[in-house]
């Protein structure tokens, strides 16, 4: 028996079976792995690795959008009726959402099931949002694999909410091809309270609720978006960032702001940028993983927990420089090299 090509590891039958059910199109198989790769008792995780292994080769051809905004811009309503148009033309459409704050005020992502209701009722759309708790990092890995997870069942469009304040955003810039920045109309001032960091981020601009009374103060939020966007030194050569307006109420620019995804998807293509993109994720996830272990082994560590508390008062009070500090909680652990030049 050859090993087979690929993975080093080969998978359990486990694996195998649980698999070759979510690729098979059954909901419950995908719903029941999802809730695998979010546990975190360590031998539900070595289930959850072995899953994601053997999903890996169903995976990879889903467009991947992100749609991120300040609270309240739109951005469950806005999905809704962008999902529930391409799911009506024949797509397959499946919503995660990172939401590692504890903001439970103003509707969760979708605790609050209204936002998304026709969406959480398409046979053809998969509606999960986001556990509560957690790192945003353990977060964004849970996320991460869930959308892995709605690739191999055949979802062929996977867009991910969150909310545009903290570091989620970033994360979610991390994870997916296209990232879409949600905005709502804004007085002047208030646009620059807009983090330049989350523009930075925005591959397509849409402002919603270009509708009745708001629309004036949209056509304005989005030439002001416009300006900004020319300050901004491209992300991409020759991918302008279209700023858009839409009303998710009224179903008006939806089908421009899925226009747009399209044609950066086909510009990142077109110019091999699209593989390279998913490549460089896909290690920087492999990063974030090894972090988070090393760190967390490392404070695990007998020795160096022993050492942990004295060390880090000494830091505190000043009697220790931070970089000698480091040095001999590595030395502890027996990590110790030779210091940077
Ligand atoms: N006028 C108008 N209102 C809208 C539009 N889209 C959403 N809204 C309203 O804005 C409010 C917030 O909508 P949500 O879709 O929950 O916004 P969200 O960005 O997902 O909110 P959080 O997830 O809580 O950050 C709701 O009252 C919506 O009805 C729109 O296009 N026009
Ligand atoms: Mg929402």
């Amino acid at each position: 028996m050859g090993a087979p090509p690929g993975p080093s590891c080969p998978v359990t039958a486990e694996a195998a079976d649980l698999a070759q059910r979510i690729v098979d199109g059954d909901r419950r198989a995908l719903a029941r792995s999802i809730t695998l790769v979010e546990s975190t008792r360590p031998d539900q995780r070595a289930r959850a690795a072995e899953l994601l292994d053997a999903v890996l080769p169903a995976t990879g051809r889903a467009v991947r959008v992100g749609i991120s905004g300040t609270p309240g811009a739109g951005k469950s309503t806005f999905i809704d009726e962008l999902g529930s148009r391409l799911t009506a033309a024949g797509h397959r459409v499946a919503v995660l959402a990172v939401d590692p704050s504890s903001r439970r005020s103003g509707g969760s992502i979708m605790g609050d099931k209204t936002r998304m209701a026709r969406l959480a009722r398409d046979p053809a759309a998969f509606v999960r949002p986001s556990p509560s708790g957690g790192t945003l990092g353990g977060v964004a890995r849970r996320t991460r694999e869930a959308a892995l997870l709605c690739e191999a069942a055949g979802f062929d469009v996977v867009v991910v909410e969150t909310v545009g304040v903290g570091q989620s955003e970033t994360a979610v810039a991390e994870m997916v091809d296209c990232f879409v920045l949600l905005a709502a109309p804004a007085g002047g001032d208030e646009l620059q309270g807009i983090k330049r960091g989350i523009m930075e981020l925005a591959d397509v601009i849409v402002v919603n609720k270009a509708d009745g009374d708001l629309l004036p103060a949209a056509r304005r939020t989005a030439a002001d978006h416009r300006h900004a966007v020319h300050m901004l030194r491209p992300r991409y050569p020759g991918w302008t960032v279209p700023v858009l307006l839409a009303s998710a109420l009224e179903g008006t620019g939806v089908d421009e702001v899925w226009q747009a995804i399209r044609r950066f998807e086909e510009h990142l293509r077109a110019e091999g940028l699209l593989d390279a993109l998913r490549a460089e994720q896909a290690v920087a996830w492999m990063w974030s993983e090894m972090r988070e272990h090393l760190l967390d082994a490392f404070r695990r560590d007998e020795k160096v927990a022993a050492r942990l508390e004295e060390v880090e008062a000494a830091v505190r009070a000043g009697r220790l420089s931070p970089t000698t500090a480091a040095h001999e909680l590595l030395a502890a652990h027996g990590l110790a090299g030779a210091p940077e030049v």
